[in-house]
């Protein structure tokens, strides 16, 4: 077990929080704050800790050796580090590189790929592993650390001693989000961050925030970790809270965008009008983006949002059949997609919808129907991904016993390589699929129309649609998606 005696004797700990960041070529378009690690800073400063988020979107952190250089600087008691799936290979080869400057200090890792990985424990470079939500681990953690009766007792904590890894039981969602209050930015420099590419937002000199007004998912759609991790409990935050933390990035941060980053925005549609009519007669006037699921959305509720200052939605079509929806349990409909994607359209909001291709039993004449479909659908963007077999989901339970993994590099499981095969399409058709689907979508004539139309009414959409396209599709993916 790793020595905490510099840390039980500190009055105040250092702790650095670490966001990787994969491969700049592919992400950034969008780059996002990282609202988990300011979540768990909160926490560990309410105990009088300094925390400091070190983030590879940060010009001196992008590469390893400046960020090594940087905690050379600060000399951390205490190093956390966060991680998605495809983010783990190189997250870990930081904290390698860490423990080969100092292993002495103790490194933490959390968020979604560890929580549904608990093993990366058995990796002689990550002392600990907080599973599911971070707050209220860490908060333990941080009160306990060295002490080993008293991590033993901490929920959602994995961790070594000189003998064994022990796995403590899973903790509990959390129910009171409001209770952390709002997150904490003061020392966050938001310049790196923007989402280019969005409905009438100028590209340059945004200042970009994250909101997450409610944390968890009701649904269970057989690809997604969310239920896996989370439980299929939705936690809502209270509206008034949610309205004074946006009010606050308006008026402290000067926020001119902001991105809703709930896994189900639309899940309560009445809600969400609350927040319209909040943002209204509060006269907060900043344009936003979210998620929506195509059920919830009727066209009062896309105008309202409209007017209160929506431009940019992702809806997750996913596939392009009934039966496909079906068998990946996303509890809708095409009617009710091609619906929704209307009302949207009506509402003038633009439209990023999502979709997967490289389920295990998808055939030639399953994606050539999704292209069919989503040929129909006005959306200003097509989201294109391979499917990708995250652990513990139903998915990844027919990849595992029908053998068609064939990529284990977690670094591609972007969603921009095909890593897994279909009962009936090898690699080289789903590639080949991935850029028909692309491709025809582009140049169908629903997209066309599109363009035609946008072209007299609001010239400026086109350019900000452009650098979507051309950021996303071309430069982000020109080297996975087109000459993989
Ligand atoms: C914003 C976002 C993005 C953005 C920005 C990414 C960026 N590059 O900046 C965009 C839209 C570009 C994006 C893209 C993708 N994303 Co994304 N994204 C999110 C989203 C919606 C929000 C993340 C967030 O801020 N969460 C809020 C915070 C509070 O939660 P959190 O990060 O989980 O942190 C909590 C805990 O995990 C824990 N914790 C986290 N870190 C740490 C660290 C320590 C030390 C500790 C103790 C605790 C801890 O404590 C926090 C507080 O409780 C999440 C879903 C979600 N709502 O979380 C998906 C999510 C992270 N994305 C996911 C995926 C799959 C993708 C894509 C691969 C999708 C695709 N097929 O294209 C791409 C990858 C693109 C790329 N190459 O990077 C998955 C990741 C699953 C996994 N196992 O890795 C998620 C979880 C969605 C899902 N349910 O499937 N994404
Ligand atoms: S609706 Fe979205 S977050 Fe919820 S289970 Fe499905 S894919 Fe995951």
């Amino acid at each position: 077990m790793i020595c905490y005696q510099s840390l039980i004797n500190a009055d105040r700990l250092r702790i650095v929080l670490i966001k990787p960041r994969l491969d700049w070529s592919k992400t950034w378009d969008s780059l996002f704050e990282p609202l988990g690690l300011i979540c768990i800073s909160q926490v560990a400063k309410s105990l009088g800790n300094e925390v400091i988020i070190l983030d590879q979107a940060q010009k001196e952190n992008r590469t390893s050796s400046g960020l090594l250089l940087s905690l050379k600087k600060i000399k951390p008691h205490l190093i956390g580090i966060t991680s998605t799936t495809h983010e783990f290979p190189h997250a870990l080869n930081i904290a390698r590189q860490i423990k080969s400057w100092n292993h002495e200090i103790p490194i933490v890792f959390g968020g979604y790929h560890v929580s549904g990985n608990k093993e990366v424990l058995a990796e002689d470079s990550v002392d600990m592993v907080i599973r599911g939500e971070g707050e209220e681990p860490f908060k333990s953690l941080l009160q306990g650390l060295g002490d080993e009766k008293k991590m033993r007792q901490i929920n959602g904590l994995s961790f070594k001693t000189k003998q064994e890894i022990i796995h403590n039981p899973p903790q509990p969602r959390i129910k009171s989000l409001e209770s952390f209050g709002i997150p904490y930015r003061d020392d966050m420099n938001p310049s790196p961050y923007h989402w280019l590419g969005i409905a009438d937002v100028w590209p340059f000199g945004q200042n970009f925030f994250t909101v997450q007004s409610a944390r968890g998912c009701r649904k269970k759609c057989v690809f997604c970790q969310t239920p896996v991790i989370r439980g299929t409990e939705l936690i809502l935050r209270p509206v008034s809270q949610v309205l004074d933390e946006i009010q606050l990035l308006y008026t402290k941060y000067k926020a001119n965008l902001i991105a809703f980053i709930d896994e189900d925005f639309s899940a309560f549609p009445e809600r969400i009008m609350e927040i319209c009519d909040g943002l209204l007669t509060r006269n907060i006037k900043i344009p936003w983006c979210s998620t929506v699921s195509a059920e919830n959305v009727t066209s009062a509720l896309a105008k309202n949002m409209r007017k209160a200052g929506c431009c940019f939605v992702n809806l997750g079509i996913e596939t392009g059949s009934d039966e496909g929806l079906k068998k990946i349990n996303k509890q809708t409909s095409i009617s009710r997609i091609k619906t929704t994607a209307k009302y949207l359209m009506d509402a003038d909001i633009q439209i990023l919808g999502t979709a997967i291709i490289g389920f295990p039993w998808e055939t030639e004449v399953d994606l050539n129907r999704n292209l069919d479909f989503f040929r129909t659908l006005p959306v200003d963007i097509l989201g294109l991904s391979f499917c990708i077999p995250f652990n513990g989901t139903p998915i990844r339970k027919i990849a595992d016993s029908e053998n068609l993994i064939f990529d284990f590099n977690l670094s591609h499981w972007t969603g921009d390589f095909p890593v897994m095969k279909t009962r009936f399409l090898d690699e080289g058709r789903l590639k080949y699929f991935f850029r028909k689907i692309q491709r025809d979508f582009y140049l169908g004539i629903g997209f066309r129309t599109k363009i035609f139309r946008l072209f007299w009414k609001k010239p400026f959409r086109i350019f900000s649609l452009g650098t979507s396209i051309c950021i996303s599709t071309f430069h982000g993916g020109i080297k996975t998606r087109f000459f993989p």
